[in-house]
């Protein structure tokens, strides 16, 4: 049934009071026929005899989830949210928002523009605009700064997050929280006001908080967070906003922040994030699962291993109220791992990201030990160990033995055959790979494996609990490194090639950075250790799998771990180090010119517009055969793991999302033009060559223009 502004807002008069509920699935966005019902009931109330005051009410217990992201890049259709503001702020009727469940973006804002809030004890309010590649543009930036002051504005906005009702209440921006029926608080709250008779405060007129400000705290921000803000909008935006905030008058203050938000909404980071958006939600759902798959319950969680990822995995989980039982082989290293636990914990707390009580309420939850049994009642154990099958494939046989029917049997592994652990069960059904990233108790990609035998409840659970417990889920097929590995190896082999064409690792790791990396390819290994990679390249020649005289065989990194130079812990591998601290080494160019020679290559200029293009060309590409393979289900899903776990920068969207940016044809271009120079590997993907040749989008829509 198609949604008409009289259905998006429902209108209801109790005790005097309108209730204007909104119900415009899925989330209440600021959806155009929601807009235009809201300007009618809001006439509509103000025109009303019976009518004394105003309450606003979000149905199925939820807000407003703020503007309708789908609208953007659209021609606005209907009153916008200004206009709906600057109706609220006309009322001489009391206008009530009560807020349940969230009020986040446009949606916080409209209740900002009324002049009170009521929220519910278990409501969440917040201002993400700037994880869309955008700033409030209903007077967020400028409301919340004339209520709670320029810290409290700048913190609440450049970060995004959505804090408690309670929280709120605190910081002035939410006046009375209930336990009880918000409705009803809300609609007693409205009475009270309509009682005491106004006028009502106009939020935006508010100037104590603005009046004596140390404008030396805008200059502070900018500076301390100019690298991590490097090639993005928004967030300079919106501290240019709370700064007009405390200089300007309300209505130029509202001017200069829209101005802003144009500029936001104008920006190429706006459509790379609000592609993200919709690709991390896209990226949970599972195609072709039979439609009535049910969900295994996961109320109990065993990890198994308590290193670095184990003791990880396990704090997502805690940290997201599941009970789980940790398990060792030995009790130093159990010891050990709950020491790192807390000690991570304890970070946090000193951080301020959590209490003690938050703390003390998760490490309740996690229980230390020795024996499998101890698992038994466990609904999913997820094994992270050392990366050795047959290690593996022990511990499967053992929880094949122990575990309850139908509990889901995962492995953490980022690079070995799922299908062959699973064969060291007699339920490869219920064997799935949860590939989490270091630190797991922050990254937030999980690859969910699928091995061949997996069944459709068991994905389906994995896919669900990666989200319980707050992680951005990817399904991945049981090729060799997965999604994000199989890349990573494609762009870091290409990255070694343009070192001996001529390219050092400080430009490529430098081109890299300015494109948006946190850290170059280089750095990277050097943080990580040459050895481990050297010794699984030894494996390889061993086996006759990796011949160390084919033309692509990089020998530089050899030459490295030969000479001891592991990396940063040993104070020297790409680059030198002093502690932490990396400087370009000439003896690397020195032996990067001996290998170009002995190769017969002549080392040339190479520009960081090439090293770039090269690099992402043999992402997009490998990202399409992945896809083609049918190893990732859809172009976007190669964008959500690179952003969510390879350090790709959100505002570009992901490296499918920057070649169409680019356009497919000239991606195609680089890629042929490599496919001539160096031969198979850069054989371009057909899914790529198809899209280009019938003018479509990597979706298969046609490319405007
Ligand atoms: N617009 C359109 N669709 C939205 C949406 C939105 N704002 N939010 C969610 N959806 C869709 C989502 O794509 C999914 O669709 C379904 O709703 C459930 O979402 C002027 C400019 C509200 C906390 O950034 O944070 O206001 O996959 O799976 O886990 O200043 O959605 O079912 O087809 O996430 O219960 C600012 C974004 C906008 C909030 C609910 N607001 N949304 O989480 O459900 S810009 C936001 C969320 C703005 C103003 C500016 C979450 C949620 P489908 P979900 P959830």
């Amino acid at each position: 049934m198609s949604v008409t502004p009289e259905t998006a807002v429902s209108y209801d008069v109790r005790d005097e009071v309108a209730v204007l509920t909104i119900d415009f699935p899925p989330v209440n966005a600021l959806g155009e026929p929601m807009r235009r019902g809201l300007a009618m009931r809001l006439e509509q109330a103000a025109e009303d005899p019976a009518v004394k005051a105003i309450v606003l009410v979000g149905a199925n217990d939820r807000f407003v989830a703020g503007a309708d992201i789908r609208e953007f890049g659209k021609p606005k259709q209907g009153p916008g949210l200004l206009e709906l503001q600057l109706m609220m702020e006309a009322s001489e009727k009391p206008i009530v928002s009560a807020v349940d469940g969230h009020a986040l973006g446009g949606g916080l804002e409209l209740a900002l523009a009324g002049p009170f809030r009521v929220a519910a004890s278990r409501a969440k309010i917040g201002l993400p605009e700037v994880n869309l590649g955008l700033l409030p543009g209903g007077g967020g930036t400028q409301r919340t700064t004339r209520i709670a002051g320029p810290e409290v504005a700048l913190d609440l906005i450049l970060s995004g997050k959505h804090i408690s009702a309670s929280k709120g209440k605190e910081l002035g921006l939410i006046d009375e929280v209930t336990d009880g029926d918000v409705t009803e608080a809300a609609v007693a709250f409205a009475k009270k006001k309509a009682a005491e008779g106004g006028p009502y405060p106009k939020l935006v007129e508010l100037t104590d908080k603005v009046e004596k400000v140390d404008f030396a705290i805008f200059e502070d921000v900018r500076k301390k967070n100019a690298r991590k803000w490097k090639g993005m909008v928004a967030p300079f935006k919106i501290v240019d906003c709370v700064e007009a905030a405390c200089k300007l008058g309300p209505r130029d203050g509202l001017k200069f922040e829209q101005d802003a938000f144009q500029e936001c909404l104008e920006a190429p980071s706006r459509a790379a994030q609000i592609h993200l958006f919709f690709a991390e939600r896209t990226a949970a759902k599972v195609e072709g699962l039979s439609p009535d798959v049910k969900l295994k319950k996961i109320s109990k969680v065993g990890v198994i291993g308590a290193g670095t990822m184990g003791g990880g995995i396990a704090m997502s989980c805690i940290n997201a109220g599941l009970p789980v039982t940790i398990l060792e082989a030995k009790q130093e290293a159990l010891d050990a791992g709950l020491a790192k636990v807390k000690g991570n914990y304890d970070i946090s707390i000193k951080r301020g990201s959590r209490s003690q009580e938050q703390v003390d309420k998760a490490l309740a939850l996690l229980t230390p030990t020795l024996e499998y049994a101890d698992l038994a009642d466990c609904d999913i154990v997820i094994e992270a160990v050392f990366e050795n099958m047959a290690i593996k494939k022990e511990i499967f046989g053992k929880l094949d033995d122990v575990m309850k029917p139908g509990a889901v049997l995962a492995s953490n592994t980022s690079a070995l055959s799922i299908d062959e652990i699973a064969s060291a069960t007699k339920r490869p059904g219920d064997v799935i790979g949860t590939h989490f990233f270091s630190p797991a108790n922050v990254m937030k990609l999980c690859e969910v494996v699928r091995g061949d035998l997996a069944s459709d409840e068991t994905i389906a659970t994995a896919m669900a609990f990666a989200k319980q417990i707050g992680k951005v889920p990817v399904l991945a097929g049981n090729c060799e490194g997965f999604i994000g590995n199989r890349i990573l190896r494609v762009y870091g082999g290409e990255a070694d090639i343009l070192l001996e064409a001529g390219a050092t690792p400080w430009q490529i790791d430098q081109a890299l950075k300015d494109f948006g990396f946190p850290m170059g390819v280089f750095l990277m290994r050097d943080m990580a250790g040459l050895d481990v990679a050297w010794r699984m390249r030894q494996g390889r020649i061993e086996a006759g799998t990796l011949d160390p005289d084919s033309p692509e065989y990089t020998p530089l990194a050899d030459r490295l771990c030969e000479a001891g130079r592991f990396g940063q812990k040993t104070g020297s591998g790409y680059y030198k180090y002093e502690g932490r601290d990396a400087t370009p080494d000439p003896e690397i160019v020195a032996m990067l010119e001996e290998i170009s020679a002995k190769k017969g290559i002549t080392r040339r200029e190479l520009s960081d517009e090439e090293i770039v293009d090269t690099i992402l060309a043999s992402m997009v590409n490998e990202g399409a055969k992945i896809v083609e393979e049918g190893y990732a289900q859809r172009t976007s899903d190669i964008d959500v793991t690179y952003a969510f776990g390879y350090g790709f920068p959100k505002y570009r969207g992901g490296p499918m999302f920057w070649a169409q940016q680019k356009g497919l044809d000239k991606v195609l271009e680089i890629i042929n033009a490599n496919y001539k120079r160096y031969g198979d590997r850069w054989k371009p993907a057909k899914l790529l060559e198809d899209r280009v040749a019938a003018g479509q989008d990597w979706e298969g829509k046609p490319v405007a223009g």
